[in-house]
């Protein structure tokens, strides 16, 4: 409750002390933050169930999902909070001082450089105005920040620890994770051997297990995935390293380690070969597909389109044409429709246009369609020039 009441107007009167005017400084500038606390703090005051429906909340693995992430996203705060404030101490570093060499100006830098003002410029840009989460916790734990500001920052440098890990509790050492901040499998040096993530590092969220890299399996990520093999191996340490592009599993790293051949190659005198799917009596592809070998597997592709059917690329490997086309020195050739014996366009004044695959009839120039025959055309150009000038113009002005 305390934290909520911070910015809520209470420190918005100076208390003693000097927290109470650097705090009522703040709390007067930071007003967004202020509307949401408040109306958190009343939710929370009318909630008498409250503590039945955190204990459900808790005791549901979708509540322990819940306050993992929650724990987690704690610590990314923190972290958040430690890192502007370090930006802060940079940005902050050269303030005050006129680059001179006076006297008066290192008197006052060196009182600027420890000065509540300076604390509170910092603390002002610690949070996005937006940042529910990171302007909750420089509020609930501003005391911590502001001991650390005047009492502990000559012994311990380092905020994060300090702050995240050492006094809130959110975090935890780098290998280590959860509420007691344990070292995770594999131990807190070197978290899954070095060769995965372990679940919470860094948090007082996660269960300490591993997820491994794509090349390692196991508990400790010591053992290799499939498609791997160990190329070094000892207790602590272990390299997996890439079999064959033949081998589902393998020894080494020749398509003669494979122990088992991937899918699309097949065992050949102790070597993984590929399989040539389309050799096969049965194609795999369509009739108006050709089939394309490749190393584990193969393709389909598109036929040219004057073939109905075809062995490769290209109207020169067609076994038979479509319509409109026929074999001519093993290609499929366009018919030249109008060049036959027969006339193909009978109409009157009708002209033979030969196209691919087909031919077209149109009318003969100075001819056009005209309910399905080819008559003249009729110029009218001559009147549309003459009506370019209109008497509109004149009216207008
Ligand atoms: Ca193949």
């Amino acid at each position: 409750m305390k934290s909520c009441l911070g910015w809520g107007g209470q420190r918005m009167e100076p208390t003693e002390g000097k927290r109470g005017h650097w705090l009522a400084a703040l709390a007067m500038r930071r007003v967004p933050g202020l509307g949401v606390c408040r109306a958190a703090c009343q939710w929370r005051l009318s909630t008498v169930s409250l503590p039945l429906f955190v204990f459900f909340l808790l005791v549901s693995p979708l509540g322990l999902a819940a306050s993992q992430l929650r724990q987690r996203q704690a610590c990314s705060t923190c972290r958040g909070i430690a890192d502007r404030f370090r930006q802060g101490l940079t940005d902050t570093a050269k303030k005050n001082f006129g680059g001179g060499n006076t006297a008066w100006e290192e008197k006052t830098l060196s009182k600027y450089e420890t000065s509540e003002i300076r604390l509170v410029e910092i603390i002002e840009n610690l949070c996005d105005s937006s940042n529910f989460e990171c302007n909750n916790m420089v509020e609930e734990h501003e005391e911590h920040i502001e001991a650390w500001w005047f009492k502990w920052r000559k012994k311990n440098t380092d905020l994060f620890k300090w702050l995240c890990i050492e006094k809130i509790e959110v975090c935890c050492p780098a290998g280590t994770y959860g509420p007691d901040c344990l070292a995770c499998l594999g131990g807190s040096e070197r978290p899954c051997h070095g060769n995965g993530r372990c679940d919470g590092d860094g948090t007082r969220g996660g269960d300490g297990s591993c997820s491994c890299n794509k090349e390692y399996k196991g508990e400790f990520c010591l053992e290799c995935a499939d498609g791997y093999y160990n190329s070094h191996r000892n207790d602590t340490h272990s390299v997996c390293t890439a079999c064959h592009e033949s081998c589902k599993t393998c020894r080494d790293a020749a398509n003669t380690d494979c122990q088992d051949c991937k899918e699309g190659w097949t065992k050949n005198e102790n070597a993984c070969v590929d399989v040539d799917e389309c050799a096969a009596e049965d194609s795999p592809c369509s009739s108006d597909q050709y089939c394309l070998n490749t190393d584990g597997s193969f393709s389909c592709k598109a036929c040219d389109i004057s073939c109905l059917e075809c062995t490769g690329e290209g109207p020169g490997k067609c076994k038979s044409c479509i319509a409109g086309y026929e074999m001519e020195d093993e290609k499929c050739t366009d018919v030249n429709e109008c060049a036959l014996p027969g006339k193909v366009c009978v109409r009157d004044y009708e002209d033979c246009v030969n196209t691919p695959g087909g031919f077209k009839c149109v009318c003969a120039e100075g001819f056009e369609d005209k309910d399905g025959a080819c008559a003249p055309v009729i110029k009218t150009e001559e009147t549309a020039s003459e009506n370019t000038s209109s008497p509109a113009t004149h009216e207008d002005l």
